[in-house]
């Protein structure tokens, strides 16, 4: 019996990194390995001490069993000095099996240090609860987690050919990649570039609200003139506005690289974290852009978020999102588009503009307030399982009769979501709490 139990340190422990023949001949100093599974597309991030040929090693895994890798990135480890994070992503049809004894090595390997399997669609079956950020600093987890990378941008985006854009864009990628919670968010330099963006959006924009925008927003936008920074010739800082918000109503910003995944991104929301992207749209379609950039995210987002009700109404969708099935995310993340993004309210019988993408798109703010759209009345049940285009005007709006109608309907509508458990924020440990977990 004695002879079949694992050796032992002197403290009783088993010893860190177990050495197992089949593992030795591959150099995994593997400190974290991240494994989540988007849209197919599986990623594994781990660290690695500097060593020459570490990275030929450990990439052997792979080649050994016939995985195919199709991006790979490295970036020095903030954590464990001397070292590299690497992050490598398969295709969706990497073989399964293969993939899965890759994660199984990568997992032994990281056994006694730290070890996340962020819920892979692989992985989930009908009684598992897919892992959520349960302390606010879990949300660093996010960082490197972003849809389309960095500087990598679709092939009809504006910035596809223009080589300086990119690789402004990947600056912005690299701060949001660094940052920690906590921290300050770094103030960025704009160009002069940057800031004639800035300033045509910022004019067309203030000519349209006070006929188009809803009460509330317009309340609140002079204030974010005062006390923030918000002016035509200028792109407020996000630390400064940051500030601000938590003065309102406790809501903070993030800096993000790029688009999240729907979970991750309304998880943010129930610790009343926003995400925000800090680069600013390309110079050539300032009117309309279909990614987030800091003009939709201050203009568009930033006004609401400093409003109690709308602040609840959004955290509301967060914490209805945690540990919540793949469908029901998709519904909130559907709610989410047609309320917070591109919502409209009746107000003193005539439509205002509430949703971001509207405030924030001299174009389509326009647009949606005309008779072209088609609009029905906001109905949680309705609105979850419409379809809906992401690069174009949209066809249809959802008109609500005021931020705390739709904050009841929405209420009413989550607690028929079948969720084994209750969560609750804690704003003073900024931590979840659960009620009959397992
Ligand atoms: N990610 N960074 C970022 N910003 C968003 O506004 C955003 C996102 N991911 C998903 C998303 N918005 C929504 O379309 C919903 O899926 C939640
Ligand atoms: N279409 C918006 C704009 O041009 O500002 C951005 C929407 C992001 C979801
Ligand atoms: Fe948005």
């Amino acid at each position: 019996v004695a002879s079949s139990s694992p050796p032992r340190n002197s403290n009783g422990k088993p010893p860190l990194l177990p050495q197992s023949p089949s593992l030795s001949r591959y150099a995994m100093d593997s400190y974290i390995a991240d494994v989540s599974n988007t849209a197919g597309h599986t990623s594994i991030m781990f660290t690695l001490k500097e060593e020459p040929g570490a990275l030929a090693e450990t990439l052997r895994i792979f080649k050994d069993r016939n995985v195919n890798l199709n991006h790979i990135e490295s970036r020095p480890s903030k954590s464990h000095k001397g070292s590299y994070d690497i992050l490598v992503e398969c295709p969706p049809d990497a073989d399964q099996k293969a993939l899965e004894s890759i994660i199984q090595m990568f997992k032994k390997k990281a056994e006694s240090m730290f070890v996340h399997d962020h819920n892979s669609s692989r992985k989930q079956n009908k009684e598992s609860v897919p892992w959520y950020p349960k302390k606010i600093q879990d949300l660093d987890q996010f960082a490197n987690r972003i849809l389309s990378y960095g500087a990598e941008l679709d092939c009809d985006h504006p910035g596809f050919r223009d080589e300086v854009y990119r690789n402004r864009r990947k600056q912005f990628a690299d701060i949001a990649f660094n940052y920690r919670n906590g921290e300050k968010i770094p103030n960025v330099e704009y160009t002069e570039e940057e800031i004639n963006t800035w300033s045509t959006i910022y004019k067309e924009l203030t000519k349209l609200y006070p006929k188009h925008a809803c009460a509330e927003f317009n309340y609140i936008f002079p204030l974010l003139e005062q006390n923030c920074g918000y002016a035509a010739d200028k792109i407020p800082q996000l630390q400064e506005v940051s500030d601000f918000l938590r003065t309102c109503t406790g809501f903070q910003l993030r800096p993000v690289a790029g688009l999240l995944s729907s979970r991750d991104f309304l998880a943010g929301l129930a610790f009343r974290v926003f995400h925000s992207t800090q680069y600013i749209r390309h110079h050539s379609v300032p009117n309309y852009t279909p990614e987030p950039d800091i003009c939709h995210e201050l203009l568009g987002h930033v006004p609401l978020f400093a409003d109690m009700e709308f602040a609840q109404f959004s955290q509301e969708i967060g914490l209805a999102s945690l540990g919540a099935s793949d469908e029901t995310i998709e519904k909130l993340a559907t709610l989410y588009w047609f309320t917070v993004e591109f919502g409209l309210c009746l107000q003193n019988g005539e439509k205002k503009a509430y949703g971001a993408g509207l405030l924030s798109s001299f174009g389509e703010l326009q647009y949606s307030v005309s008779d072209k759209p088609e609009v029905v009345p906001f109905e949680p049940s309705i609105t979850s399982v419409t379809k809906y285009p992401i690069t174009e005007y949209q066809p249809r709006y959802y008109l609500a009769d005021s931020f705390t109608s739709a904050k009841n309907k929405l209420k009413t509508w989550a607690s028929s979501i079948d969720r084994p458990f209750q969560v609750r924020y804690n704003p003073y440990t900024q931590t979840i709490e659960t009620l009959d977990h397992p």
